[in-house]
């Protein structure tokens, strides 16, 4: 079965610019803006600029190039920050949601990074 991308989901329109974002970073293939609804004193959202529904569809189908540019914004935002662990930093959590069961509101992958306060025990 193949992924099926829907156009309008929210995360398509913040990237066709319909929807203003708060940016923390972007290059040619992943943007990062803060979370709407922050759980943390840093909640930031990596999202491919490509269509991918989920991070096992980014996983699956993206090219190297944007698995590279994703993966590098990530620890730009990290970083940028200052939760990176390269920087002499205290750390953070990323984490990604997919599908029903994993409680993805949103069908476009994104990733969360959170940080900026000791984080609970995962919850699953
Ligand atoms: P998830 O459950 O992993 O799909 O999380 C989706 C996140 O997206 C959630 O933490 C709230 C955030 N969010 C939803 N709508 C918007 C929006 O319009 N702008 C921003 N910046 N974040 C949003």
């Amino acid at each position: 079965m193949a992924f099926e991308y829907d156009d309008s989901n929210i995360f398509a329109r913040i990237l066709r610019g319909e929807i203003p974002n708060d940016t923390v970073a972007e290059n040619d293939h992943a943007l990062a803006f803060r979370d709407i609804a922050p759980k943390s004193p840093t909640h930031v959202l990596v999202i491919p600029k490509g269509k991918y529904v989920s991070f096992d569809d980014f996983a699956a189908n993206a090219s190297a190039d944007e698995i590279t540019g994703f993966m590098r914004l990530c620890a730009e935002v990290c970083a940028k920050e200052g939760v990176g662990l390269d920087q002499g930093n205290q750390g953070f959590r990323a984490i990604t949601n997919a599908g029903s069961h994993g409680v993805q509101e949103v069908p476009h992958f994104h990733l969360h990074i959170m940080g900026g306060r000791m984080m609970g025990p995962m919850v699953i």
